[in-house]
């Protein structure tokens, strides 16, 4: 046996000198420490030895036994430390190499035209205020002079949740009263951008979800001529030219007398498409000189301040900013319509 030790021992050791991954050494493990091993054959076998032997053939078994097992222990380590070298040597970062460009976006073309919008009320003297998409039927109704039941309120067709009286705001006028609330009794001179919500048939200018940037002026003595001469400018300014913008007399509950101010179809350059309705002009806000009730409900006293509101359509100017013949588009997410802007 204590032979077979000896030659065991010298077998293993020179075995384990080739070995250089991980799984070979678990295999060699197996092979001269496992079960099915000399080594723990002698320890089986010693119960049958003499009384001489024993001690002798323990004593070698233990000694076979620490040395393959410190042997494949410094075994592992170099195998490592190879492994490690060779890593360093082949995925050597090149910190000269040119970075991956990373895909940075931009902002929507609504997105633009609102921040335009911004800039130039801003330059006016109008702040932001901002108030809130989802309404009660009060603010986006009675407060604008359209109590239960009046006819004027079939002309938006809105979202109602399942919570009573609340609704998802169809226009961003009842900020108008929000911020009346709000300010009074100082004048007030704001834009309110905001998205707006409608239960209607989609076409090529008209959605469901849209936004819209209204205008408050409130104080004395503001009359309809510095809304008119408000909104040419807006025009102009946005268009950065001479724009021909056309005012119609139209209807509000909440403004008295009411008008819808359009621009010449730049899509079509006023000959006539689907987008203007054939027309040669695009609808792009509705506007008038704020109602005394409304004023009342925003605790203004109409016999001392007045105002001027504007709802001002930010897709519809972005179509005719960019000839974009379909309003569809902004909520479509292609990017190739996205990418162009
Ligand atoms: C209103 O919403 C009024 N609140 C505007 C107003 C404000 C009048 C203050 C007086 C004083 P109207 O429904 O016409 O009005 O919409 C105003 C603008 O929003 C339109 O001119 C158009 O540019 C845009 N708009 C309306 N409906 C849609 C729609 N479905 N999709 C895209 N844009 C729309």
């Amino acid at each position: 046996m204590l032979e077979k030790l000896d030659q065991t021992e010298q077998k293993a050791l020179a075995e384990l000198a080739h070995l250089d991954d991980e799984e070979s050494l678990l295999q060699w493990r197996a092979e001269y420490l496992g079960k099915k091993s000399t080594v723990t054959e002698a320890f089986t076998v010693m119960r049958e030895l003499s009384k001489e032997e024993r001690p002798l053939v323990g004593k070698r078994a233990n000694e076979v036994r620490q040395a393959l097992e410190s042997a494949m222990e410094a075994r592992r380590e170099a195998v490592k430390q190879r492994e490690l070298m060779k890593a360093l040597e082949t995925d050597k970062l090149d910190v000269t190499l040119p970075g991956r460009t990373p895909q940075v976006g931009h902002l929507h073309p609504v997105t633009q035209t609102m921040r335009l919008i911004y800039r130039i009320f801003g330059d006016m003297g109008f702040q932001v205020y901002r108030s809130r998409e989802v309404e009660t039927d009060d603010y986006n109704f009675t407060f604008l002079n359209m109590p239960a039941h009046h006819p004027a309120r079939d002309m938006w067709d809105t979202f109602y949740t399942n919570q009573e009286g609340v609704i998802l705001r169809t226009h961003t006028s009842p900020g108008q009263v929000h911020a009346m609330r709000e300010y009074h009794p100082d004048p007030i001179r704001v834009i309110l951008p905001g998205m707006c919500f409608r239960y209607e048939q989609v076409s090529y200018r008209s959605e469901m979800q849209f936004t819209q940037v209204e205008g408050l002026a409130v104080g004395e003595d503001i009359t309809f001529g510095d809304l008119k001469g408000t909104l040419s400018d807006f025009a102009r300014r946005l268009f950065q030219r001479e724009v021909r913008t056309r005012f119609r007399a139209s209807h509000f509950p909440f403004t008295e007398p009411s008008a819808e101010m359009d621009m010449e179809c730049f899509i079509c350059g006023g000959e006539g498409c689907p987008v203007c309705k054939y027309t040669g002009w695009l609808e792009i806000l509705g506007s008038g000189v704020v109602h005394p009730n409304v004023l009342r409900f925003g605790g203004y006293d109409p016999e001392k301040f007045t105002g001027f509101a504007f709802g001002i359509g930010p897709e519809r100017l972005t179509m005719l900013l960019h000839q974009i013949d379909d309003i569809r588009n902004f909520w479509r997410n292609d990017l190739r319509f996205l990418e162009q802007f």
